[in-house]
C-alpha cells in the first residue's frame, strides 16, 4: 500500500519550491517542547528526519553534509583536539568529529531531548555519533550555552535547523560574537548558512555576521540532492590571519578515508568546496 508522498512546501527561505519523498511508513510523529518532529521510512531515500515540516537528513545523503561540515573546518586546523556541536541532536556531525584522530573531546548542545531520543531509536547510522564516550551531551539553548563559555574550544561546528524556529538567534550578530569568545586562540567556527539558490539574502548576511567578527570570513557548499536546490552552503570562520580554508592543512590518504568510512569527503572535494559561482562571489563581496 502507497501511503504518500511527503513535501516541503511553504517555507520562505525556498518560496516557490519543494522537494517530495515518497513515503513507505511513518515511524514516529510527536510535538516535541520546541518542534514537530517526524521519522519516516522512504521508498528510495531510507529513513528521514523531518523538524516543523523542513526535512533534515535522509539516510542516503546525510553523508555528503555530515561529513563536509565536520572536515572542511577539522582539516584547516592544525591540531583540533576541544570540539563544540552546536545542535546536530540526530549524532551525524559527532559520529563523523569523534572519527579525526587529533579530537578529544566533544561537547553536544541541543535545544531538544526529543530529537536526541528519537534519532537514537529510529536512525542508529547517524546516532552512534551520540553513544561514544568522548561525546559529552547537553540539553539546551546554543546561544545560552554559548553566553557561559570563554576561550575553551578549538572548533564549532553548529549544525543548526533554519533560521526560522529555534535555531533563529543561531544566525544572528550576536551569536557569531559568542562563537568568537568561546573559541581558544588559533580557532575556527563552521556553521550551517543555506542555499545561495533561494536564500541568498540569508546567506550574505550569515556572512556578514562572520566578516564583521573574524579576521578571515568564507562560505563553502556542497551538494544534498534532499536539501531545498539540492545544495547547502557553510559559512567559515578562523581567528588566525593565515587560514587559507580553501587549502586543507590535514591531508587523509586514502587509506584513512577507507579506515574512517568516508564515503564523501577528500582533499579534492574540500578544496571544490570554495570555487563559487560568479552571482554568490559577487553577492558575498558586494
Ligand atoms: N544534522 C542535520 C540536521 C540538522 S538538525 C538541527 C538541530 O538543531 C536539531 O536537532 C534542533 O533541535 C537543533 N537546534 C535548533 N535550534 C537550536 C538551538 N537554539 N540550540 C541548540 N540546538 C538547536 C540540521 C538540518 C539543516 C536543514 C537545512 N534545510
Amino acid at each position: 500500500m502507497k501511503l504518500g508522498w511527503f513535501s516541503e512546501l511553504n517555507s520562505e527561505l525556498w518560496p516557490g519550491v519543494a522537494l517530495s519523498l515518497e513515503v513507505e511508513e511513518v515511524l514516529h510523529s510527536e510535538r516535541s517542547s520546541f518542534q514537530d518532529i517526524l521519522v519516516v521510512k522512504t521508498f528510495t531515500h531510507g529513513k528521514a528526519l523531518m523538524l516543523d515540516g523542513v526535512i533534515q537528513c535522509t539516510e542516503k545523503d546525510e553523508m555528503s553534509y555530515h561529513e563536509m561540515i565536520s572536515y572542511l573546518p577539522l582539516c584547516s586546523h592544525p591540531k583540533p583536539k576541544n570540539v563544540l556541536i552546536v545542535g546536530g541532536g540526530d549524532g551525524g556531525v559527532a559520529r563523523e568529529v569523534t572519527k579525526h584522530p587529533d579530537v578529544e573531546r566533544v561537547t553536544l548542545v541541543d535545544i531538544d531531548d526529543r530529537v536526541i531520543e528519537v534519532c537514537k531509536q529510529y536512525l542508529p547510522r547517524l546516532s552512534l555519533g551520540l553513544n561514544n564516550p568522548y561525546v559529552n551531551i547537553i540539553v539546551g539553548d546554543g546561544f545560552e550555552f554559548l553566553n557561559h563559555h570563554q576561550g575553551e574550544f578549538d572548533v564549532i561546528i553548529t549544525d543548526s535547523s533554519d533560521p526560522i524556529g529555534p535555531a533563529e538567534n543561531l544566525f544572528k550578530h550576536a551569536y557569531y560574537q559568542l562563537l568568537k569568545s568561546a573559541l581558544k586562540p588559533g580557532g575556527l567556527i563552521a556553521s550551517q548558512a543555506g542555499t545561495a539558490w533561494s536564500n541568498l539574502d540569508q546567506v550574505c548576511s550569515t556572512f556578514q555576521h562572520c566578516k564583521a567578527v573574524f579576521p578571515v570570513a568564507t562560505y563553502a557548499v556542497t551538494s544534498v540532492p534532499t536539501y531545498p536546490t539540492g545544495q547547502i552552503g557553510f559559512i567559515l570562520g578562523s581567528l588566525t590571519e593565515q587560514t587559507n580554508f580553501a587549502e586543507p592543512v590535514k591531508v587523509f590518504s586514502d587509506k584513512d578515508l577507507d579506515r574512517m568510512s568516508l564515503m564523501y569527503y577528500n582533499d579534492k572535494i574540500h578544496r571544490a568546496a570554495f570555487a563559487l559561482p560568479r552571482f554568490v562571489e559577487k553577492a558575498l563581496n558586494a
